[in-house]
């Protein structure tokens, strides 16, 4: 087992638990002695022990002599669980391999340090994968708002819905599963009041297709939110039923009456209220705020055009991850993706880094990380 290898282990152990360790990142350690894996572990909820403790932990004695693959550098301070650093050298590991730094300010470079001066042998393999699964984390801790995903489906023709709002399906099977997954391993789904009327969705995950290396520790699912500036929304709304309800939370703008965010409270949502925009919508930073404030780090936009056109004019969305389905429906009103104010010169255009394209049934995926002018 190389060095390559044994990180491919603990990234996958990392992946296992995405979605589960808020304000935590996921990470994931293997300890292995002459090609043997002693012990494996990833993050564990808050605020149980961290990858490398759980793994070191399986291991035991066995581990002195060991190498130790960690994700993420280890941690050299006290949040809610003692150093790691202190846990491996107590442990007796001979050489420590990580994937990326660990982008806490308080970290940063030190947990290397700290284990280099105990005369451990460290590297990191500074790996494009390990900093991937960290970038909702970094966010999160370098900016104090939650990483922002916004995903949509579209036809040919760029459009989210027809003329008379219809939007089922755009995509195909094996996109949506995708969807699924994504949603899987996020903090929060975010909509819009519009996309809450027209498309009454459940935001739950149902169909995730994950690939069969991964097995995702069970959770409730993400947090769902729908932002509603009046807090008008029919009692039809699949969110508004009873169980559903539970772990949805509506947030609404200082224009929203008491007795509207009365009547929210009695179906069981949480309601929560922001300044409005200039608009008369739902601050959008001040919803990323909120949802920071209560430690959620990665939120998913899934539409509708309105909240995703404000998400983008306050350059806070971080990552697309687009559907093209081969079908052209046509009509000057259907709603497009990304309203808003949007840009007026083409050479400002916001584009996309470290992009990839990849096929899912007929519809074409891309996905890549927002750059801003
Ligand atoms: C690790 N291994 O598995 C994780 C690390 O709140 P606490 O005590 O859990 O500390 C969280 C900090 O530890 C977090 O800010 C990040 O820098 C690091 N996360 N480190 O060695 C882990 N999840
Ligand atoms: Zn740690």
């Amino acid at each position: 087992m190389n060095d390559s290898e044994a990180m491919q282990q603990a990234l996958l152990c990392a992946a296992q638990v995405e979605g589960r360790t808020s304000p935590r990142p996921p990470v994931g350690a293997v300890v292995v002695q002459a090609d043997r894996v002693l012990g494996q572990g990833a993050t564990a909820p808050p605020y149980g022990p961290h990858a490398e403790v759980v793994a070191l932990a399986e291991a035991g004695a066995a581990a002195r002599g060991a190498t130790l693959y960690v994700s993420l550098e280890p941690c050299c301070i006290t949040i809610h669980t003692p150093p790691c650093t202190q846990a491996i050298i107590a442990a007796g590991i001979k050489r420590v391999v990580i994937g990326t730094l660990d982008p806490n300010p308080q970290v940063a470079g030190r947990g290397m340090a700290q284990l280099h001066e105990a005369g451990i042998e460290t590297s990191c393999l500074h790996m494009e994968q390990a900093s991937e699964l960290m970038r909702p984390f970094a966010t999160f801790i370098t900016k104090k708002r939650p990483y922002v995903t916004a995903k949509w489906a579209m036809t040919l023709d760029g459009k989210l819905a027809t003329g008379s709002k219809d939007a089922h399906w755009i995509s195909g099977p094996e996109s949506r599963a995708w969807v699924h997954d994504l949603r899987d391993r996020v903090d929060a789904i975010l909509i819009g009041s519009q996309t809450a009327i027209q498309d009454n969705p459940q935001l739950t995950v149902r169909l995730p297709a994950v690939p069969l290396e991964i097995v995702r520790t069970p959770r409730a699912g993400p947090l769902r939110v729908v932002l509603a500036a009046h807090g008008l929304l029919p009692e039809t709304l699949q969110l508004l039923q009873e169980e559903l309800a539970m772990g949805t939370w509506v947030i609404v703008g200082e224009n929203c009456s008491a007795k509207q965010r009365r009547w929210l409270e009695e179906r069981g949502v949480k309601v929560q209220m922001v300044a409005a925009d200039v608009q008369g919508h739902v601050d959008f930073a001040a919803a990323l705020q909120l949802l920071h404030d209560q430690g959620y780090m990665h939120a998913l936009i899934e539409g509708g055009s309105q909240l995703l056109g404000s998400a983008f004019d306050a350059r806070l969305v971080d990552r697309v991850a687009a559907f093209i389905a081969p079908k052209i429906i046509g009509g000057a009103t259907a709603p497009t993706p990304v309203g808003g104010t949007g840009l007026g010169v083409m050479s400002e255009a916001w584009q996309l880094s470290n992009r990839e394209a990849h096929q899912f049934g007929n519809d074409i995926f891309i996905t890549g990380n927002v750059l801003y002018a």
